[in-house]
């Protein structure tokens, strides 16, 4: 960490999900950076959640990526940069411009990606560049250009709030978009009025505001809309006016929906048909509806007909553009919506133009005077990496995403890159698994050191600002590509002094040849100075030059970007999920928790987000649970026949029965085989091209070990080779699980994780079968290591923090022996608080002594008081120990 002379307060953006929270950040004397919400952030009025306000504590540079590197030996830029260009040069000169790719990501800023997407589409001439939104965006933005003729989100925030009825589906707004869900929790308890429907087949967090969850059978929500679309047609709740003067297309989408069958769609659903009654019922008595829709409907193999189905239902409403009303695509990255705008994706044009329109095309090129425009759409995500693997692909650059972790069938993504004649990636950090397959590395500059624009969910734009400088070598995204630009012989159309350049000629690109046929239109910034790029306030589009500020909502009165401007209501059907044999009896799900960001490369490396949950798990059902010999605790390996992964049995009610959700988190940094996208196959949605990351039928089997361990530990262990293992780090050390066979050699495995040098002291739980070895260097815990031949039940808790306490006495190290908390220290139990590290047995002890409410656990722990996201997990603590201590009253009474 660098000390810092300049401590202004610098406003920022924070650079995960899609709420695109504004922060205040200061650089401190001392080289650490306060962090804060920015009270005047539109997005979220001074809110983070613990993501966000842990952003200071990933700034560490031990992991960074500090120098170019040609085939895992340091060099310089210009020689990086040569063996780039030539490379790629090469290619294009004998194989042609589709035989190299780039594969970017929403995780890089507006301007980065603009001049990528030049570059390819304008001047290689290839539509070879896709990005990590093909496996988060692509099914909204194919049923968004389906219905509106443009990849537009009609709404904004606002709209959540002022909403009667927020239904949110395949969305766990708590955990994935905290802020936006702590403003509709606020609204909903200003409002009494307001009710929130829950469309996930599991029970999540978000749940704890549902007025009613839907666990439906997955990739059935065609089924479910489609019959919500003929309920509203047999209740008459349609808005015949709108249907008919601003769209095409209702009689056909209404014939495909079929009858309202309750029966039927209870049947096609797995939902009950009172559930279904009473949803239909809401949506069709609540003119003020807002459908938000994330990777539940995306991440599918008939994404985009979800998409559809949803949007068919408000165009019939009309219901759509007006405060409180439409569907509402939120979306994952901090800068999705930016990439959509410069049109990263292979099958779009820049600002929103398409590929495919051969007056787009001649609109860009005269814009960029290029020699080139990509004439056809280019290779997305999982075909580009299948072109890798069967060397159509001579070259390719992967910049600020993670494939080998991410896509699916993700170990055939690894032998793709393993195969490929030359890999270029851009990253900021060594410790991601597709940097080993890089010829070539370049390191990045990260967040807090980049400088321009990102784009969130509502479509406002913010701008990243930096306050401190890149560390060694490292350099914006764009400066790589303009520089590999240059080299490649394109004389000045990538000759830019800064992002603010970039971005003024992006905003160009949107309003030439525009006159309102485009919605994408921020003109009005297209000559903006440095100065006032520096200055920016968030804003949201359309700002067209020479108009003011208008309301920012699209289509309360059509105008779609269709040739008649009209909207297509697009007839689907529900199509059959795809059936589980005998084999792969079990649907894999995947997704998200609360504390980790993708492939943990920022979120894994603090304490603080790893204390929520520190391990890979699989949540099941109890009676699945039951049919396959898996308790609580066990290890579970996930297989299908793509590959496995090896993780954590949690039993749970909250799970569907026949569905087993594993979090996407964990890579080979953190786990000896958590990489669930080596499990998830690759089929991909026909319309978005968006793999079905929901749903791959899976077997799960019970691993057995001759034992288990866990331990916590002063210094990072290297090398593990049990043979399972999953690390975190804890404040002041390490948390480590493991599980072994009867031959490794324990002894050596306990040097090698205390120490040689450490002061040993064992002691043997013959009843328990539990043994614990702990090693001191002077008076410090240099390690202490539990293990026995059932996975071991020790508060993990109370061992991390061991590592805080020093141990002079006899009596101090006997006590780290022990195996638990002394009584007068009683087991905080899991952390769900992370600011306060505040463990579940404390709530449930609060709740016990009379806390009912989540603020009065907060005023009683602080538990909830800061950022807020455990919120809703505290909500559960609660509603759980009521239940328990009304079927404890029901029991007394019924004695
Ligand atoms: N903490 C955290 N927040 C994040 C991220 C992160 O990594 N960590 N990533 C960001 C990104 S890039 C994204 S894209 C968003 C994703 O945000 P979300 O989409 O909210 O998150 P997921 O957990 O991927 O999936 C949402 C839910 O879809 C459900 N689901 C599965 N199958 C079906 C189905 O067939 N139908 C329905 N209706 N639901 C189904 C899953 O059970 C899951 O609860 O989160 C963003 N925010
Ligand atoms: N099974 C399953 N798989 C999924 C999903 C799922 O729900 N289930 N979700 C999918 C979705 S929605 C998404 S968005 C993807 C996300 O998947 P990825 O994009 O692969 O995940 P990240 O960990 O965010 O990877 C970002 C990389 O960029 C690096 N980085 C950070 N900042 C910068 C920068 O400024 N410049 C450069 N050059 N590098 C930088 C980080 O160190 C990291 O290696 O995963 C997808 N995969
Ligand atoms: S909700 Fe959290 S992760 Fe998302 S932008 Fe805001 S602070 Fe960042
Ligand atoms: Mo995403």
């Amino acid at each position: 960490m660098t000390a810092f002379t300049n401590t202004k307060t610098v406003k920022t953006t924070c650079p995960y999900c899609g709420v695109g929270c504004g922060v205040l950040a200061t650089p401190r004397p001392d080289g650490s950076v306060d962090i804060k919400g920015d009270p005047e952030h539109p997005a979220n009025f001074g809110r983070l959640c613990s993501k966000g306000s842990s952003l200071g504590e990933t700034l560490s540079l031990d992991d960074r990526i500090l120098h170019p590197q040609i085939g895992g030996k340091q060099a310089d830029w210009p020689a990086a940069l040569d063996l780039v260009a030539e490379t790629f040069s090469k290619a294009i000169r004998d194989h042609g411009p589709d035989s190299v790719a780039f594969y970017v990501s929403g995780q890089i800023l507006t301007e980065d990606y603009y001049v990528a997407n030049k570059l390819m589409k304008g001047f290689i001439g290839s539509a070879n560049i896709d990005t990590n939104s093909r496996l988060c965006m692509a099914s909204s933005v194919a049923g968004h250009r389906r219905a509106f003729g443009s990849d537009t989100v009609p709404g904004t925030y606002e709209d959540l709030e002022s909403c009667d009825l927020l239904v949110l589906v395949g969305s766990n707004l708590a955990w994935c978009h905290p802020v936006l869900f702590q403003r509709v929790e606020a609204a909903k308890a200003e409002n009494p009025h307001m009710r929130v429907v829950v469309v996930d087949p599991r029970e999540t967090a978000t749940c704890a505001i549902a007025d009613l969850h839907l666990a439906l059978k997955p990739d059935t929500d065609v089924a479910l809309f489609n019959g919500l679309l003929a309920f509203l047609a047999d209740t008459d709740a349609l808005d015949r006016s709108y249907i008919e003067m601003h769209t095409n297309g209702f009689e056909a989408a209404l014939a495909a929906a079929g009858p309202c069958e309750i029966n039927r769609i209870a049947d096609e659903t797995g939902l009950t048909p009172h559930d279904l009654a009473t949803f239909y019922t809401m949506v069709a008595r609540t003119p003020k509806t807002v459908t938000v829709y994330s990777q539940g409907v995306n991440q599918s193999v008939n994404g985009t007909d979800k998409v559809n189905a949803i949007i068919n239902t408000h165009l019939a409403t009309g219901r759509i553009g007006c405060p409180g009303m439409g569907p509402f695509s939120a979306t994952g990255q901090p800068n999705a919506m930016g990439g959509r705008e410069v049109g990263g994706l292979a099958n779009m044009l820049a600002a929103h133009m398409a590929i495919e329109n051969p007056d787009h095309r001649a609109i860009v090129q005269s814009f960029w005077n290029s020699p080139v425009i990509a004439e056809r759409q280019g290779l997305k995500a999982v075909d580009m990496f299948e072109a890798v693997g069967d060397g159509r692909i001579k070259a390719i650059w992967i910049m600020s995403t993670n494939p080998v972790d991410s896509l699916p069938d993700a170990d055939g993504v690894a032998s793709a890159l393993e195969a490929c004649p030359f890999v270029v990636v851009s990253d900021v950090s060594h410790a991601v698994d597709t940097v080993a397959y890089a010829d070539v590395l370049l390191p990045a500059a990260a967040w807090g050191e980049k400088d321009g624009t990102v784009t969130n969910s509502e479509r406002r734009v913010s701008r990243q600002t930096p306050f401190q400088l890149p560390p060694g070598d490292a350099r914006p995204d764009w400066w790589q590509i303009c520089e590999v630009a240059r080299r490649m012989g394109i004389k000045h159309a990538f000759d830019y002094d800064g992002p603010s350049a970039i971005f003024r000629e992006h905003a160009g690109l949107s309003g030439y040849r525009n006159e309102g046929a485009r919605d994408f239109d921020i003109s009005a910034y297209s000559d903006l100075s440095r100065s006032e790029f520096d200055t920016m306030q968030p804003f949201q589009w359309p700002q067209k030059e020479g108009e003011g500020r208008k309301t920012t909502r699209f289509f309360a009165a059509g105008g779609f970007y269709t040739a008649d401007r009209k909207a297509s209501f697009v007839a689907v059907t529900q199509t059959v999920p795809a059936v589980l044999g005998r084999r792969y009896p079990f649907v894999l799900n995947t997704g998200r928790i609360r504390d980790q960001w993708h492939t943990m490369t920022r979120t894994g490396k603090t304490p603080r987000l790893s204390s929520h949950i520190a391990e890979p798990f699989a949540e099941l059902h109890p009676e699945d649970a039951a049919a396959t010999g898996i308790a609580a605790a066990d290890l579970v390996e996930v297989k299908s026949p793509h590959g496995s992964a090896i993780v954590r049995a949690q039993v749970s009610e909250r799970a569907r029965k026949g569905s087993v959700f594993v979090p996407m988190h964990w890579t080979d940094q953190f786990a000896s085989k958590g990489r669930v996208d080596a499990v998830v196959g690759s089929e991909v949605d026909p319309v978005s091209g968006q793999p079905g990351s929901k749903f791959t039928p899976v077997s799960l089997q019970k691993l057995s070990c001759d034992w288990y361990g866990f331990a916590v530990l002063r210094e990072k262990p290297a090398d593990l080779q049990t043979c399972y293992w999953a690390l975190a780090p804890a404040h002041g050390g390490w948390r480590l699980e493991l599980a072994g066979k009867s031959e490794d050699d324990i002894t050596g495995l306990v040097q090698s994780l205390i120490g040689k040098d450490a002061e040993l002291l064992s002691f043997e739980d013959a009843s328990l079968g539990l043994q614990r070895v702990a090693g001191w260097v002077g008076d410090t815990l240099a390690g202490v290591f539990f293990f026995g031949p059932e996975p071991v039940s020790v508060s993990r808790q109370w061992a991390c923090e061991l590592l805080a306490a020093p141990a002079t006495t006899r009596e101090d190290r006997l006590a780290v022996l022990a195996g638990r908390p002394p009584a007068d220290m009683p087991d905080k139990g899991a952390i769900v608080c992370s600011c306060f590290q505040v463990g579940c047995h404390e709530i449930a002890a609060a709740a016990e002594q009379g806390a009912t409410t989540v603020k009065a656990v907060g005023a009683c722990l602080k538990a909830g008081t800061n950022c807020g996201s455990c919120r809703s997990e505290i909500q559960s603590i609660l509603d759980q120990s009521f239940k328990e201590t009304s079927d404890e009253a029901q029991i007394a009474r019924a004695g």
